[in-house]
């Protein structure tokens, strides 16, 4: 098995994360997709959503997206369990992931993708395009992050994690939700107490790989 990932990417990041939670050590490809490596072959066809991070598996077969790569490595590797050991579990970190990723993390990359100069012209993950960067989309990701603000700062006075007293996936997703919101210079200390708590604490656990960048 052989995990392509480049190390500054968030999404490949999330799955350094989740590797290092779990002690696993696998055999890692780095596709510099800054240097668009990853339209060329033979990335272009294992994976031609043309993002990383992607699993090769021993019989060849690939496994794009995040969380789908996270589910069988955890399907392989079950201790410790960051995806729930009962359905109930289950289904409460799943709830998590997806509201942080659907309702902060994908519209923050979108505010940064629509922001930042050095995504001209790569708007959309794992594209190449005249498509222009839109301030509208930055406000509007910012916006519907702040939606999402309020209803997890409550929640988090009482929980330690995002999905109760057990660190989970969707703290790793939620860590790099709260990395793009620093990229985009939002405040938390002030007005998402709770939220600020959270963050200092997934950024000091071990297993953080923005430390290791810096
Ligand atoms: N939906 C995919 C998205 C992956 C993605 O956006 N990857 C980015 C890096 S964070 C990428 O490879 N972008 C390549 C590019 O735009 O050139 C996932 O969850 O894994």
């Amino acid at each position: 098995m052989k995990l392509y990932n480049f190390a500054p990417a968030a999404n490949a990041l999330r799955v350094e994360m989740f590797l290092n939670e779990k002690n696993i050590q696998l055999e890692t490809v780095q596709v510099n997709v800054r240097e668009d490596e990853i339209f060329k072959e033979p990335y272009n066809t294992m994976n031609p959503f043309n993002c990383v991070p992607f699993l090769e598996l021993d019989d060849g077969t690939v496994i794009s997206e995040t969380i789908s790569i996270c589910r069988y490595l955890e399907s392989i590797y079950p201790t410790p369990s960051l995806f729930g050991e009962n359905s109930k579990n289950e289904a409460i970190i799943d709830m998590w992931n997806r509201r942080i990723e659907l309702d902060g993390f994908l519209p923050l990359l979108h505010s940064v993708r629509n922001k930042t100069s050095f995504f001209a012209g790569k708007v959309v993950p794992g594209t190449r395009n005249k498509m222009k960067q839109s301030p509208e989309l930055v406000i509007r990701g910012i916006e519907m992050f702040k939606i999402l603000l309020n209803r997890i700062n409550p929640h988090l006075e009482h929980n330690q994690f995002i999905s109760g007293e057990k660190f989970s996936i969707a703290d790793i997703t939620g860590h790099f939700m709260l990395h793009l919101s620093k990229i985009l210079k939002i405040d938390l200390k002030k007005e998402y107490v709770n939220v600020f708590r959270w963050q200092m604490e997934l950024e000091k656990r071990t297993s953080n790989p923005i430390n290791n960048l810096m």
